[in-house]
């Protein structure tokens, strides 16, 4: 853990405040060392009084995404979360993981944004990612898988985004086959899945998410208004984006830690209990193809199954699923 983020802890733990000479102490520092991290803590926007009776006091967080922070929230992890770097602005998190996967990084190195310039969804999409209004990140992972795989890893995604988001917040979001959340019917948060494989061994994958998390109605721009959504329309008041982010990583490790235990089933119950897919009538567009049917389950590589209008089970791994009402 970086001095930063031990500073940050000690002034958590101490809300009377600690005095200089005990951080140093906490630290194996020199005073005029943890009055300098403290200048750089303040600039980063976090609000530490400074007094000769209770030494530093910390009054205020940034609702910024500060890597040493987020750090220090999480806690110990086994893969995910190892490393965070946070970036003020990037065309793609995604590009950037996948800048960290070819130079070599371990998995579990998780790639925050402030805002992204060219955020894309799937094949080609936009993905609207604006400064400071949401969570925009990508995970790089390293799984032993053969690449038919790994829409499992888009489950997991998708299963630990909603139960993060649920016990951060209370919202009760549902899952739609293979990369949405939905609250009340609108996207709250998306995931795009990048691989990198050989003919049957996975290089590596980039997980990007995408959660909308402070906008206002209003800063939807009027194409998205009628089918996007954020955590802050839906509940009425605002979040700390460091404590959702730090909910959806420990959810992310935990869900890796149970596919790499071999219990995907585990995570594929979770996903279908609150899926809004399975049980419908829908209609799934994959590239020139249009199949109408009812989407009977999840296959064991995370594919969904569905019953076409012919009655013949189609096993789908792609594609843009409609709800039919
Ligand atoms: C997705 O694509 O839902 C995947 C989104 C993944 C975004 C993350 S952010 C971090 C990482 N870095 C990236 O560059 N991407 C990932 P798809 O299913 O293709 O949905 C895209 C469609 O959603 C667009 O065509 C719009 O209609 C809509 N959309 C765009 N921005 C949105 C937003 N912020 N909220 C809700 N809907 C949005």
């Amino acid at each position: 853990m970086t001095t930063d983020a031990k500073i940050i802890l000690a002034l958590r733990a101490s809300p009377g405040g600690v005095s200089g000479a005990e951080l140093a102490t906490q630290l194996g520092v020199s005073r005029a060392a943890v009055w300098a991290r403290i200048e750089a803590l303040r600039e980063a926007g976090f609000q530490v009084e400074a007094g000769p009776h209770f030494g530093y006091r910390l009054t205020g967080e940034p609702d910024a995404l500060i890597a040493d922070d987020l750090f220090s929230r999480l806690g110990p992890v086994q893969v995910i979360g190892r490393k965070i770097h946070v970036f003020q602005e990037t065309a793609s998190t995604n590009d950037l993981a996948e800048k960290f996967a070819r130079d070599g990084a371990p998995e579990g190195v998780v790639v925050f944004a402030e805002s992204q310039t060219r955020g894309r969804g799937r094949l080609g999409r936009k993905w609207l990612s604006p400064g400071r209004q949401g969570l925009w990140f990508s995970l790089l992972l390293r799984p032993d898988m053969p690449p038919q795989e790994t829409t499992r890893l888009t489950v997991m995604a998708a299963t630990a985004l909603r139960r993060a988001i649920h016990s951060a917040t209370g919202l009760d979001a549902r899952i739609k086959w293979p990369n949405d959340i939905l609250l009340n019917g609108k996207k709250i948060a998306g995931i795009l899945t990048e691989l990198s494989a050989e003919v049957d061994r996975v290089r590596h994958v980039i997980i990007g998410l995408g959660v909308n998390v402070n906008f206002a109605a209003k800063d939807f721009p009027a194409e998205l208004r009628a089918t996007a959504t954020s955590l802050r329309v839906e509940s009425g008041q605002e979040h700390s984006r460091a404590e959702l982010a730090t909910a959806i990583l420990q959810a992310l490790d935990a869900d890796y830690a149970r596919i790499r235990a071999g219990k995907f089933s585990a995570v594929a119950d979770e996903w279908e209990s609150h899926c809004a897919t399975l049980g419908r009538n829908v209609t799934v567009h994959i590239g020139d193809r249009t199949i109408h049917g009812r989407a009977e389950a999840l296959d064991d590589d995370g594919a969904l199954l569905l019953r076409s209008e012919h009655g013949h089970l189609e096993r789908i791994i792609g594609g843009d699923v409609t709800l039919e009402k």
